[in-house]
């Protein structure tokens, strides 16, 4: 168990309106499963704008920030926090480039998608980033500490 090793880098991947709609929760949550990446916060949450807002604040003067924010809060969303070591990049090698038309096939964009505005899932940028936005979409009593005696199925 990674977290009872010292490893804590850790990742906010979420499952955006159109991924959920489209029945693609299970596949997205399988990929960092069997990855290896371990599970620590999981929930189906209707966005508040606000929260939106803030979560693509560095993002506030492009053109399409807007449409962004409308399409987050459009419906519910899946936020998924994962812990590993090198979550961060390897998370966004799997979910692949902004634009799935640009994305590698094999990537979760690159294999489920064709429309940069509806790219099915959102990867942490940063380790930074990463525990930026696990603050601002889960409580901590929300996310899981694991240690081995919380693993008696895999003994
Ligand atoms: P994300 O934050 O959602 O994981 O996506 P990303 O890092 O790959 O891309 P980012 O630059 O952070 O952009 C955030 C989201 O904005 C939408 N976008 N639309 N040219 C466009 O119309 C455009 N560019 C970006 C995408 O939905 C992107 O995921
Ligand atoms: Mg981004």
């Amino acid at each position: 168990v990674y977290a009872a090793q010292g490893e804590s880098e850790r990742s906010y991947v979420m499952v955006k309106p159109d991924g959920v709609q489209r029945g693609l929760v299970g596949e997205i949550i399988s990929r960092f499963e069997r990855k290896g990446f371990q599970l620590i916060g999981l929930k189906l949450f209707k966005t508040p704008k606000e929260l939106a807002e803030e979560h693509y604040g560095e993002l506030k003067e492009k053109p399409f920030y807007g449409k962004l924010v409308a399409y987050i809060i459009s419906g519910p969303v899946v936020c998924i926090a994962l812990e590993g070591p090198g979550i961060v990049a390897s998370a966004r090698k799997l979910i692949g480039a902004t634009n799935p038309l640009n994305a590698e096939p094999g990537t979760i964009r690159g294999d489920l998608g064709i429309d940069v505005g509806r790219n099915v899932v959102h990867g942490s940028d940063s380790p930074e980033n990463g525990l930026r936005e696990l603050g601002l979409w889960f409580d901590d009593d929300e996310l899981i500490q694991w240690d081995q005696h919380m693993t008696p199925w895999l003994k």
